[in-house]
C-alpha cells in the first residue's frame, strides 16, 4: 500500500514526520506547496519545502514549526545595521539551504532535483516531491491590498482581511512529473490550510481531476480542532469568507475531493453533519504536539487504511 501526503508547512510536516516514524520510508511520498515560494534578497526561498525537511531530519526549531535549531542571526543582524530588509527572518544555516537552490536553479537544474539532493544531504529517505517544476504564487486579496503570500503571512502576520486567493501560474502549471497518481492506493490531505497550504496544490488540474475521480481514496486530517486552527490563520480565514470555523466547514470545503475526515475527539459532535454530506468519519487526538503524538495519529490513519 503506497500513500501520497499532501502536504503544507507545519502541520502537514508533523504528519510527515508521524509518517516517517512509523512506517517504511518507500510506503509514502510526500508532495509539497511551494505557493509560498518567493525570492528574497535574491534568493528562491521555499518555505514548505524547508519546513518538511527540517522536520523529517529533526533539525527544525520545534517552537515555531519552521527555520532550523540552534540556529544564529549573524547575517540578519549585519542586514538590519546596513538597513535591509529584514521582515522574513533567514538564519545563518538556513541561508545555505536558500543558496545552494538558487545557484542550483541558475545552473538549469529543476526544483524537484534540487530537493531531492537537499532532502538527501539532510538524511531523508522518503521522496519529498515540490507540487510543480513550474512557478505556481500565492496571492491574497485582502481588505487593504492583493498581498503576496509572505507579504500577508509575515510581515503583515495575516491581519488582513482575506476575500479570495489567486495562484497564479497554475493553470499552465505541470503537476511534478516523477508523480504518477495511479500508483497511490490513497491520497492523505494533511492537516494544512486549505485555502492557501492545499489550495495551491488543488489549484494544479491533473491532481484536482484524479483527486475529484478517485474520492474514495482521499482522506482530509482536519486542520480545525474544537473550533479553532490547530496552528495559523485557518480559522480567521474560514470567518472572514463568512463560515464558521468547525469541521463541518472543512468537509464543505473537500466535499469535491474527498469521502473520508479524520476528526478529533471534541469534535465528534459533528459526526452526523459530516456523514450527510458523504463522509466516513474518524475519531481520533489531532493535536501533534509531542513526537508521540505525531507518530499515534499517522499509526492511526494507516491502520485505517489497511482495513
Ligand atoms: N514565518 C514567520 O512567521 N516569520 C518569519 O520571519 C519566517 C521566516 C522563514 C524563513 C524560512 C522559512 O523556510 C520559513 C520562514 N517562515 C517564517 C515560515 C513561513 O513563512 C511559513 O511557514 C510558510 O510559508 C507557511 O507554511
Amino acid at each position: 500500500m503506497k500513500s501520497l501526503l499532501i502536504c503544507g508547512g507545519v502541520g502537514g510536516a508533523k504528519l510527515a514526520y508521524g509518517f516517517y516514524n512509523s512506517v517504511h520510508h518507500d510506503a509514502f511520498d510526500i508532495l509539497v506547496n511551494t505557493g509560498d515560494d518567493f525570492i528574497h534578497l535574491g534568493l528562491h526561498v521555499s518555505p514548505d519545502l524547508d519546513t518538511v525537511i527540517y522536520t523529517l531530519s529533526e533539525e527544525v526549531e520545534v517552537s515555531q514549526g519552521w527555520g532550523r535549531q540552534n540556529e544564529s542571526w549573524n547575517m540578519l543582524n549585519e542586514l538590519k545595521t546596513l538597513e535591509g530588509d529584514t521582515w522574513f527572518q533567514l538564519g545563518d544555516k538556513d541561508l545555505a539551504t536558500h543558496f545552494i537552490r538558487t545557484s542550483m536553479l541558475n545552473d538549469g537544474k529543476s526544483l524537484t532535483d534540487i530537493t531531492a539532493h537537499i532532502a538527501g544531504k539532510f538524511g531523508i529517505k522518503s521522496n519529498i516531491f515540490p507540487m510543480s517544476d513550474n512557478l505556481v504564487s500565492t496571492f491574497i486579496k485582502t481588505d487593504r491590498d492583493i498581498l503576496s503570500f509572505q507579504e500577508y503571512f509575515v510581515k503583515h502576520r495575516c491581519l488582513p482581511v482575506a476575500n479570495d486567493f489567486i495562484f497564479k501560474g497554475s493553470s499552465k502549471a505541470k503537476l511534478n512529473s516523477k508523480i504518477n497518481l495511479n500508483d497511490y492506493d490513497n491520497f492523505i490531505i494533511c492537516p494544512s490550510n486549505p485555502f492557501i497550504s492545499i489550495g495551491p496544490i488543488l489549484s494544479i488540474k491533473k491532481i484536482n481531476d484524479h483527486l475529484k475521480a478517485n474520492k474514495d481514496k482521499v482522506f482530509v486530517i482536519s486542520p480545525i480542532v474544537d473550533g479553532d486552527s490547530i496552528k495559523g490563520p485557518t480559522a480567521k480565514i474560514f470567518r472572514e469568507l463568512g463560515h464558521e470555523p468547525s469541521v463541518k466547514s472543512v468537509a464543505e470545503f473537500y466535499q469535491d475531493y474527498a469521502t473520508n475526515i479524520f476528526i478529533d475527539n471534541k469534535d465528534s459532535e459533528y459526526l452526523k453533519d459530516l456523514n450527510n454530506l458523504g463522509f466516513k468519519v474518524f475519531v481520533d487526538r489531532l493535536v501533534m504536539k509531542s513526537k508521540k503524538s505525531k507518530v499515534d495519529l499517522a499509526k492511526s490513519i494507516v491502520e485505517y487504511l489497511s482495513r
